[in-house]
């Protein structure tokens, strides 16, 4: 079927750069979301090695997995290992979560809001954490509020825990971060936390080496101090969905490619460089093609509004572009997800 559905060509295309450990320190969940359409897995390890003579290692494997749906909502799940705790059932945490937020999107300058209500199956306890970020330039400051039911190793009923962190940006692709926190208790040990991260250049993962005294990451493990000093890394991955597409639609709908537009002359350019489309209207005739030239070292993408032109969407890499080729008339208006003050409108005649 022809009738409205163009060909998007994407040159060089790869999934969005969503969830950055530039924007968060080690113990902070954050106020991310990952994009609608993204799951994003985060694997975290951390090790423990025990002064002579027996230097044993203890692992701390934890992960995340999000999923974006629609704008600013996530579900999630995360997952710790050897949490050894008094009263706990299993060596093993975990925790459903669910998460709104408010505000600019992650890395845009602002503050954002996020409230995350939770379930910790390993506590049997119903949690939740109101974290606010505010990022301006190459600063970001974090801080959270988190209450839990029954906190794991503790009697006495539902705690309160706060936590603060901040990241410091030193180039686009290093930061530096760390964190403090504690539960509202005299008995507890408070958590610290410090990293340095580096974003994997032409990739959408970033990545951090750390050292902590806290395990786990969830709202519990995150504000629940050891008397250890550990060490381990966090990597970062999202998975467009939208890569698997061809695997459930037949290929007609969309077609992509990796190779030059040789043959596909575009009518019109759009610059992107500071965060901005450089041409907010453009107008060409049914069967051309835009081509957007991204001079950033960010990810954007051309993200079409009216939902019967969502299937024409493309995402750029930092330096890539992106052609998509209109084969009906029309008036599109189109936005960047990360970035959602990037606007413009393609008028097809
Ligand atoms: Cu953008």
């Amino acid at each position: 079927m022809r009738s409205f559905l163009p060909v998007a060509l994407t040159l060089l295309g790869t999934p969005l750069a969503a969830q950055s450990l530039l924007y968060r320190s080690p113990n902070l969940g954050g106020t991310w979301t990952p994009d609608g359409g993204v799951v994003q897995f985060n694997f975290a390890h951390r090790f423990y090695v025990f002064p002579a003579p027996s230097h044993a290692v203890v692992n701390y494997p934890s992960f995340t997995l999000a999923a974006g749906i629609g704008r600013s909502l996530a579900v999630g799940w995360h997952f710790g290992t050897h949490t050894v705790v008094q009263g706990a059932l299993s060596s093993n945490e975990s925790e459903f979560y669910g998460r709104y937020r408010w505000g600019a999107a992650e890395g845009a300058t602002g503050f954002a809001v996020a409230l995350t209500p939770a379930y910790n199956a390993a506590a049997k306890s119903v949690d939740g954490e109101v974290g606010v970020d505010w990022t301006s330039g190459p600063i970001t400051l974090e801080g959270v509020a988190r209450v839990t039911q029954k906190p794991l190793g503790h009697s006495g009923g539902a705690k309160g825990a706060f936590a603060g962190g901040i990241v410091a940006r030193l180039t686009e692709y290093v930061a530096v971060s760390a964190d403090v926190g504690s539960f509202v208790s005299p008995t507890t040990v408070a958590t610290w936390g410090a990293a340095i991260s580096v974003v994997i250049p032409g990739s959408p993962h970033t990545f951090s080496l750390q050292t902590s005294n806290a395990a786990v990451n969830t709202i519990q493990g995150n504000s629940r101090g050891t008397n250890q000093r550990r060490y381990g890394f966090e990597f970062t991955i999202p998975l467009h969905l939208r890569r698997f597409s061809p695997w459930f639609h037949r290929p007609e709908h969309a077609i992509r490619t990796n190779q030059p537009l040789v043959n596909l002359a575009a009518a019109a350019e759009v610059v992107i460089e500071g965060i901005r489309f450089w041409t907010d209207t453009v107008t060409i005739s049914a069967g051309q093609a835009v081509k957007w030239v991204n001079r950033d070292n960010l990810e954007h993408t051309v993200t079409f509004d009216a939902r019967n032109a969502a299937r024409l969407s493309g995402s750029l890499p930092p330096k890539g572009e992106l052609a998509i080729q209109f084969d009906q008339p029309g008036t599109y208006a189109y936005h960047c997800t990360p970035h959602p003050t990037m606007k413009g409108v393609v008028v097809v005649k």
